[in-house]
């Protein structure tokens, strides 16, 4: 076997340029060591190819057999596995499709890659077997897009709504508002229709009402965008007091290992440090930063202004120090730099010198207090960042911020002119027309080449 033959992934990266037929072969696993790694082969010669690549051949519908892989060219095994055929439309792409675990690592899983071209196969692009499975009506294209979203989730939050937009949570809403503002549409041509009635056939608040009750659910998705955010990148969490308040200390004590350098030198922590946690209801962006005081090195006053940076972030401010006097400096110190939440930490608890009264005391030495703490911040990042009630889906994606903001506009227009009768009723429904627009380009009802094109260039190949 001779590596130039074989075509590289990258190769296979065809960026915005997606041809859109034939049958394509992708290995659907990451890179590098593993176990195993699967090699997607899927269109309408998928089996024919499989047939020179793999035996025994052919296998019976969607069961898992044990194979031998040739080179159709050589005629040499390349490697062994577990295939699987599943005849169309019942696959994920909704074509013919066969996939094959082979073993992982680097030479393997390239040379079945490169047996299936050989084998009349040619390397996918970004993302080419999920766009089939929505040009196939698989999945539509909020669904498609969730699949991206949950391979890419940074957190168990974002983890979570992926997979809830998977099932259709997103789709079936948009479906539902989509279909009132159909009715509604056709309620006012319905009115259009018979402009000789004295009032109208339909009376003005009925299509006001169901017109408002559209735009509070549009509404509501959108005030999502704050959960979502924070969710995909941590509330931000800013440990912040005078030198040597035991911030570092803390800062470990939460994360539950030690990273931050921890001494009795004030003036210790100097970059600030941060770490993702997972919680409920949201995960954190733990920041431990430098000692607040007017530093005289300079190395130290820049770790100070990035302290500062972090502040005007920051979510929640943990204002640490053992004594009182070194909380109250510290909240001199971050005053009129943040607008996050302030919460007092005594430090140190479980040493005498710890004095006064704050919203928590904790011992990064004994762990007395952390729960208590974690959980005091975790409600202010609840009352901070209030989800809508009724298991309202994450909002994840600007294209969909951008659609659903646009159709909450149209409606906004439409309301406006219905109530002060500034429009005639067609030209007013022109309003609820641009409305579901918006909203089919979500679910992708309007097939438009560029909004597939944007959508599927983000994704890994194999996908
Ligand atoms: N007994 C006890 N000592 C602590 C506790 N937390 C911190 N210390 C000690 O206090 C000193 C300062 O702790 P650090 O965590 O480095 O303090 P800091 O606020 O990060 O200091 P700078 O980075 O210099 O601003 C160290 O000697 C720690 O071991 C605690 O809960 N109990
Ligand atoms: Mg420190």
């Amino acid at each position: 076997m001779s590596g130039p033959n074989w075509p590289s992934p990258a190769a296979a990266d065809l960026g915005d340029v997606v041809a859109r037929d034939g049958t394509i072969v992708a290995i659907a696993t990451a890179q590098g060591r593993g176990a195993l790694a699967t090699i997607r082969l899927s269109g309408p010669e998928a089996f024919a190819v499989a047939a020179k690549c793999i035996d025994p051949w052919p296998l019976a519908d969607r069961s898992a057999v044990l194979v031998q892989v040739r080179d159709p060219r050589s005629g040499d095994e390349v490697d062994r596995g577990i295939a699987v055929s599943y005849r169309g439309p019942r696959s994920f792409t909704g074509e013919d499709v066969v996939e094959v675990s082979a073993h992982g690592g680097a030479v393997a899983p390239a040379a079945v890659l490169a047996a299936f071209v050989h084998g009349g196969a040619r390397p996918a692009a970004r993302g080419e077997f999920t766009r089939r499975a929505v040009l196939n009506g698989k999945l539509d294209l909020l669904q498609a897009e969730a699949i991206g979203d949950l391979i890419d989730a940074p957190t168990g939050l974002l983890h979570r709504a992926a997979l809830a937009q998977l099932s259709g949570a997103l789709t079936t809403r948009i479906s539902q508002l989509r279909e009132s503002l159909v009715e509604l549409e056709a309620l006012l041509v319905y009115d259009i229709d018979f402009p000789e009635e004295d009032d109208g056939p339909i009376a003005r608040s009925r299509v006001r009402d169901a017109a408002t009750v559209v735009k509070a659910e549009l509404a509501s998705l959108l005030s999502t965008l704050p959960a979502a955010h924070v969710g995909r990148h941590g509330a931000v969490v800013t440990l912040a007091g005078v030198p040597n308040a035991g911030k570092s200390s803390l800062f470990n004590a939460l994360l539950g290992e030690a990273r931050a350098i921890v001494t009795d030198i004030p003036g210790t922590t100097r970059d600030a440090i941060e770490a993702l946690i997972e919680a409920e209801p949201y995960p954190w962006r733990l920041v431990d930063t430098a000692g607040l005081r007017a530093a005289n090195d300079l190395v130290e006053r820049l770790g100070v202004e990035i302290s500062a940076r972090w502040l005007a972030r920051a979510d929640i401010v943990l204002l640490c120090g053992p004594t009182a006097a070194d909380r109250a400096a510290a909240a001199r110190a971050v005053e009129g730099r943040t607008e996050g939440k302030l919460i007092t930490v005594r430090t140190m608890s479980d040493r005498s010198l710890a004095d006064g009264p704050a919203d928590r005391a904790v011992s990064a030495v004994t762990g007395a207090g952390l729960d208590q703490l974690r959980e005091l911040v975790n409600t202010a990042l609840a009352d901070r960042f209030p989800r809508p009630a009724g298991d309202v889906p994450l909002i994840l994606r600007a294209r969909h911020e951008v659609a659903i903001a646009a159709a909450h506009r149209a409606i906004d227009q439409f309301l406006a002119s219905w109530q002060t009768q500034s429009l005639p009723a067609p030209v007013a429904a022109t309003h609820v027309h641009h409305a579901i627009h918006s909203l089919d380009s979500l679910i992708g009802v309007v097939d438009t080449e560029d909004v597939l094109t944007r959508v599927f260039s983000r994704f890994c190949v194999g996908k």
